[in-house]
């Protein structure tokens, strides 16, 4: 196409302008629909509600106050008993990113999910503390 005016200018303008647009709109829609990146994302449940398991996070260790899980709702408290920061991650089915705050030592913080039948994971999502022992698989069925 060869322009030859200033018409001619303004409507190849108006067309790439156009098309850009079109083009944000896409990529935020396609986007969008996975909710936030905060913390509560997929599968957080309600706070509070769900049946109480203390998680006791050291250097570098997971404890459990509870071995077997049924499906349902679960609040998992964090509690850091050890001398680094530290919080809780949850992955599993449902269940995707659901973290904690960070908390020092001697805080604590919870968390509640709703577990289905399935394996999920705990873990310290702090850097290197997953790799060092900070986690733990909890089969829920
Ligand atoms: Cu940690």
């Amino acid at each position: 196409m060869v322009i030859t005016n200033k018409s001619g200018r303004t409507a190849v303008r108006a067309t790439a302008l156009a098309f850009s647009a079109a083009l944000l709109v896409a990529a935020c829609s396609s986007g969008g629909g996975g909710g936030g990146k905060a913390s509560q994302s997929t599968g957080a449940a309600k706070a509070g509600s769900g049946t109480k398991v203390t998680v006791t996070e050291t250097e570098y260790a997971l404890k459990l106050s509870r071995n077997s899980f049924t499906p349902g709702t679960y609040t998992f408290t964090a509690d850091n008993a050890g001398t680094t920061t530290h919080a809780l991650e949850v992955d599993g089915p449902g269940v995707s990113d659901v973290r904690t705050k960070n908390i020092s030592s001697g805080q604590n913080t919870s968390v509640t999910v709703t577990l289905k039948k399935g394996t999920y994971k705990l873990y310290c999502p702090v850097d290197g503390h997953q790799q060092l022992g900070m986690k733990t698989d909890v089969k829920v069925g």
